[in-house]
Parts: C-alpha cells; sequence; structure tokens
C-alpha cells in the first residue's frame, strides 16, 4: 500500500460516520493514529480498543504490561457521550481479574496517591472523560496471569444509563506505547 493511498484510506474511514449498536471490532487501530483526532492530554497508543454503546463512543482502550512482581495492572480509556442524558460508568469487570476498581489520582503534599473513585464515574451529556495515567485508571487487582505485551485483557464496561459492553483492551508495553 502506497502512501498517497493509505492517506486516503484514513480520510474515508474519518469520514464514516460510527454505525449505531453494537461494538466496534477493537482493530480500529488506523482511526487511533489520525491527527487531530483527540486533543486531550494521555493520548492512547496506536491500535488501542473502541466501542460504541448508545450514545456512547469509547476510545483509547488499552492497559499496560505488567513488570515481574508487579501486583496490580493499569488500564485506560476515554468514553464520550454523544447523548442528551448524564451517564456513569458504575463497574468494571474482567475475567482476567478477581476484581477491577476505578481509582483516580490525587496529589497530596508533594505525593501523587490514588484512590478508588466511589460511586463510578460521571460521564456528562456532551463530555468527553478519559482515563489517563495522569488522572483516572482502572486497577486490575487479583489478576490471574501478569497481562504481557501484545495480547488483549477483555472487560466488561457496567454503564449507568447506556448499559453495558464488552471490550478487548490490547497489552501495550509498560511505558504505555
Ligand atoms: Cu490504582
Amino acid at each position: 500500500m502506497n502512501r498517497n493511498y493509505a492517506a486516503a484510506l484514513l480520510i474515508s474511514i474519518g469520514a464514516l460516520s460510527f454505525p449505531s449498536g453494537g461494538a466496534m471490532a477493537e482493530d480500529s487501530g488506523a482511526m487511533k493514529s489520525m491527527p487531530g483526532m483527540h486533543m486531550d492530554a494521555g493520548a492512547a497508543p496506536p491500535g488501542s480498543a473502541t466501542a460504541k454503546l448508545g450514545d456512547l463512543d469509547i476510545s483509547g482502550g488499552y492497559v499496560r504490561a505488567m513488570l515481574p512482581g508487579q501486583p496490580v495492572g493499569g488500564g485506560y480509556i476515554t468514553i464520550h457521550n454523544g447523548g442528551k442524558i448524564d451517564d456513569k460508568l458504575t463497574s468494571v469487570t474482567s475475567s482476567a481479574a478477581g476484581k477491577v476498581e476505578l481509582h483516580e489520582m490525587k496529589i497530596e503534599g508533594e505525593i501523587m496517591k490514588m484512590r478508588e473513585v466511589k460511586g463510578g464515574i460521571a460521564i456528562p451529556a456532551g463530555a468527553t472523560v478519559t482515563l489517563a495515567p495522569s488522572t483516572m485508571h482502572m486497577m486490575f487487582k487479583q489478576v490471574k496471569a501478569p497481562f504481557k505485551q501484545g495480547s488483549v485483557v477483555p472487560v466488561m464496561l457496567m454503564f449507568d444509563k447506556a448499559g453495558m459492553v464488552d471490550i478487548n483492551l490490547p497489552v501495550v508495553s509498560a511505558k504505555g506505547s
């Protein structure tokens, strides 16, 4: 595939609207690499997972590979609420972990600490909420096998209004790229 063809293909993909209902293939990394598509900090790595659930556009989903001895795994995702009703990410489950918690990062004194977000993460109407390394994350506990780069971690996201969606998060390097 030559470069011009690749560029034209990307543009044509970008021009398509999302299909309604049903999860999109997790392998739509080409869209993620389009410059300017995501203005938020903590850009997701290429190949990150996407899904569509009602008014919610889910993108930039990935987890980081776990280093030897690391007891927990971290996952990241971006959720855009294109609807008129506020929603909330209430919980996450995964067959790869005994438990998944939603955590936020907070600076206390000069130390960055994480704590569980109780009651879920609000996804207001019209808003884009990003779980990124400096803000929030999914924390995988009681992990069955350490997350290995190149594999996939299946998760189910549960929302207050939109319901639930399965998404396969690719495992990227421990550095997050
Ligand atoms: Cu955490």
